[in-house]
């Protein structure tokens, strides 16, 4: 345990009885620890990636790349492959990769073999296409004013099947069941494509004067990141016609890029930062631990997959591995997961009001052995 910290710590104690921070005490003093467990260097900036098991496909400007991360500390390269055009997004489905190409429309290769993967089909569209997501043996490709629906139950022969224009720049697109979220600019569109000849609009979120460039569907829930909002805005699309905002997460740093969901942890991207959150009650993310991005580097996408592991894209060719665990905190009294002053303030004022939460020791009493008890978990340390 570093020596300035206690001494600091002992140095407040005596001195700071007098003020109190004025914060409530937290009801849960779980925090995260995270950390960079491995990189890796792409040939292009990648945009856009997903996994399945411990590959990992990358989405850049030139192809497709396979990276095997069985280890999260060491990733291998396993292959790559030009695609028809720079690659945006990418969707999985049955051993085979659906890239959405830019003024080409989609691209398909097919991933049986990771180590060799192969070029299958490409399908033009018009117009560019950005976002692309799958839904069942349903493909949803999202670019310039219109999003597009291609049965891939055949998935080297994908069929277009339908289509619906959107009011602004399609970008980002989600899907749950049949159902289509699309990230417009002007808005977020919620479609019900239960007959793709003839989606339906089921309701909107109106971007406000911001612009919605990027949605992440889970639960119920879309997470909205805007291009000129530093936030993320959490909203309840349970009644499609009619969502509510449930919430916003603002780190207060440069804007977000990027949003995912796992569980009751909602991970954001910011140019120079990753945070994640505890979403256990939307209406107030809590912050569980961040990371500042190594090198100044500018990170613009994150992706989590094999449950506390996240891929984070930066712009100068590289992507971070990073990994978390939740720990408990006892000494974050504040429940900001940072341990400072304001903990040992709130400490000192429960303690001298007898509140439970300063019996460190748990004895229903008050004395030098919970100072002594606070004192150790606090030079412990949090993230
Ligand atoms: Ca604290
Ligand atoms: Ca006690």
């Amino acid at each position: 345990m570093p020596f300035y910290r206690q001494h600091a710590a002992i140095t407040i104690l005596w001195t700071s009885l007098a003020i109190f921070s004025g914060l409530s005490s937290a009801d849960n003093e779980e925090c995260a620890i995270t950390q960079l467990t491995g990189n890796y260097q792409l040939s292009n900036s990648g945009l856009n990636a997903t996994a399945n098991g411990t590959m990992v496909y990358v989405a850049s400007a030139a192809g497709l790349s396979i990276i095997d991360m069985a280890d999260a500390t060491n990733p291998i390269f396993v292959s790559s492959i030009d695609t028809t055009w720079n690659a945006n997004d990418i969707a999985i489905f049955e051993n085979h990769a659906f890239l959405s190409v830019g003024l080409l429309g989609l691209d398909v290769i097919n991933i049986s073999d990771p180590v060799n993967p192969i070029f299958v089909t490409n399908i033009d569209t018009p117009g560019f296409s950005s976002g692309i997501s799958i839904s069942g043996p349903t493909a949803y490709l999202a670019g310039s004013s219109v999003f597009r629906i291609f049965d891939i139950s055949d998935p080297s022969s994908p069929v277009i099947i339908g289509s619906y224009n959107t009011p602004g720049q399609a970008n980002g697109i989600d899907t749950a069941g049949t159902t289509a979220y699309v990230a417009d600019f002007s808005s977020l569109q919620i479609v019900d494509c239960t007959d793709p000849s003839s989606p339906q609009l089921l309701g909107s979120i109106p971007a406000n004067g911001q612009q919605i460039t990027f949605v992440k569907i889970d639960q119920n829930r879309a997470y909205i990141r805007s291009e000129s909002a530093s936030g993320i805005s959490i909203y309840d699309i349970s009644k499609p016609a009619n969502p509510s905002l449930l919430g916003t997460f603002d780190p207060n740093a440069s804007q977000s890029s990027s949003v995912d969901v796992r569980g009751n942890e909602m991970f954001v991207t910011t140019g120079n930062a990753f945070y994640i959150t505890d979403i256990s009650d939307p209406t107030s993310p809590k912050p569980l631990s961040m990371i500042e991005s190594p090198l100044g580097q500018s990170y613009h996408r994150n992706y989590t997959y094999d449950a506390g592991k996240s891929i984070v894209l930066s712009t100068n060719r590289r992507f971070d591995v990073i990994s978390f665990e939740r720990i408990v905190c006892n000494a974050d009294l504040t429940g900001d997961c940072l341990l400072n002053f304001f903990d040992v303030s709130l400490f000192l004022q429960l303690f001298s009001n007898n509140d439970p939460i300063a019996d460190f020791t748990g004895d229903g009493e008050w004395n030098f052995f919970d100072v002594s008890a606070f004192l150790q978990n606090f030079s412990t340390g949090c993230p």
